[in-house]
């Protein structure tokens, strides 16, 4: 653009505002580009032209035009911010709907197929532990016929025993006759050997007094109390309600049955045979 004979557009546009060749331009040398050669050659002809051309005036500017700018710019910045915040909600919207979808499908789905398959490895583990606890009865124990027995050192109540027993596949020891009870006594007799130990017996009168029933609630027919002039056994009444074997000579005594001893459990492994 050119005013009063100066030029502040580059060289192209000054030069054809001017009224010169490119190559005229060139051979003008001030940078500037002032029209100033041909221009107060011409006016400086018709004699209204100063031999020096004033200096360009600036624009005038006014403070109220500076303010509306600014006033304006900050409202385009705030429109924008606007709607930035409203993209940002429907986004939150979306996202919330999104997640209450997708907890609504855990807890009707998810969660079903976690409890069955949570009781499944529950119920795997417990007959894994009846497995191994049936096959170290038979490893570690005493075998007779399709019975194994094992004697456990950890003491606990008869209730604490009879539980124990049944995690491991097993029972409380229930001798039936003589013969099993010839057997268990040798067994425990040699397990605390030299000691003497008393160990639950899987035989209790609890549900009444003086009937005896095994720890699997048949009645017990065949019995080995102990008798001494001193001290026969049972002699607990209403207070003594479980039995335990002497591991000395096998005898049976009543006890409290929240006593904490040893106790032996039989496994059945009929399918070895
Ligand atoms: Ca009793």
């Amino acid at each position: 653009m050119c005013r009063d004979g100066i030029c502040f557009l580059d060289t192209t546009l000054w030069s054809l505002s001017c009224g010169f060749s490119t190559k005229q331009k060139d051979e003008i040398p001030n940078s500037t580009h002032v029209c100033q050669a041909p221009v107060s050659e011409a006016k400086r002809a018709r004699g209204d032209v100063p031999e020096i051309l004033p200096e360009p005036e600036a624009e005038p500017t006014s403070p109220v035009s500076d303010f509306e700018n600014s006033y304006n710019y900050v409202l385009s910045r705030l429109a924008d911010m606007d709607q930035a915040i409203h993209k940002l909600n429907v986004g939150h919207y979306t996202l919330d709907v999104k997640v209450s979808q997708l907890m609504d499908r855990l807890t009707r789905v998810d969660v079903e197929e976690l409890e069955d398959t949570i009781r499944e490895v529950y119920q795997h583990s417990k007959d894994n532990r009846k497995e191994m606890g049936r096959l170290e009865g038979c490893q570690k124990g005493h075998r007779m016929g399709y019975k194994c027995y094992l004697v456990f050192n950890g003491h606990k109540d008869y209730a604490g025993a009879s539980r124990k027993c049944l995690e491991r596949g097993g029972r409380m020891a229930m001798p039936r006759d003589r013969r099993e009870q010839e057997a268990l006594a040798d067994y425990v007799k040699s397990f605390f050997h030299p000691g003497n130990w008393p160990v639950w017996l899987g035989v209790n009168d609890l549900r009444s007094e003086g009937l005896y029933l095994f720890d699997d609630g048949t009645r017990v027919s065949y019995f080995q109390w102990r008798r001494h002039f001193l001290s026969s056994q049972p002699d607990g009444g209403r207070r003594e309600n479980c039995v335990a074997m002497s591991s000395d000579d096998g005898d049976w005594w009543d006890h409290y049955c929240d006593r904490n001893m040893n106790y032996l459990c039989e496994f059945d492994d009929r399918e070895a045979l």
